[in-house]
């Protein structure tokens, strides 16, 4: 529930956010996968046993994948071939889920694009 209501609360706006912190380091996090343009860390509020954010190092507009535009394509396809390698780094090989959450009723609130890679337990559907 807490999570629905930070979504709730979050607005939609350009100003910087906290991942702007997590990827200079002046927030510490666990980042399990680094490149020049794809930082991985641990999820502060892990939703299984393995919960990781993948976001772009650069935001470039992509508040959120309703605001992709063609020029996003190349680091949407990176996130997401990312989001494998790292699904394979951390022992997934029996499955994963990949959520992108976004605006209020997807349940996003932090608006700098990010791709959820859950998994370590048996997953349901429908999802909450
Ligand atoms: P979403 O609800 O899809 O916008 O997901 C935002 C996620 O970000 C949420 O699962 C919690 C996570 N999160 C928020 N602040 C921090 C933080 O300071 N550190 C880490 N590691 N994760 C955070």
């Amino acid at each position: 529930a807490s999570e629905t209501e930070a979504a709730l609360a979050a607005t939609l706006s350009d100003s910087p956010t906290i991942f702007d912190k997590i990827i200079s380091k002046e927030i510490p996090s666990t980042v399990v996968y680094e490149d020049d343009k794809v930082l991985a860390f641990r999820d502060v509020n892990p939703q299984g046993p393995i919960h990781i954010l993948l976001i772009p190092k650069v935001r470039d507009g992509l508040t959120g994948l309703s605001k992709a535009e063609e020029r996003h394509i190349d680091i949407l396809g990176r996130l997401l071939y990312t989001a494998k390698l790292v699904a394979k780094q951390e022992g997934l090989d029996e499955g994963f889920r990949i959520v992108i959450n976004d605006g209020p009723q997807g349940c996003q609130s932090v608006y700098h694009i990010h791709v959820h890679l859950i998994g370590g337990r048996q997953m349901n559907w429908p999802p909450g």
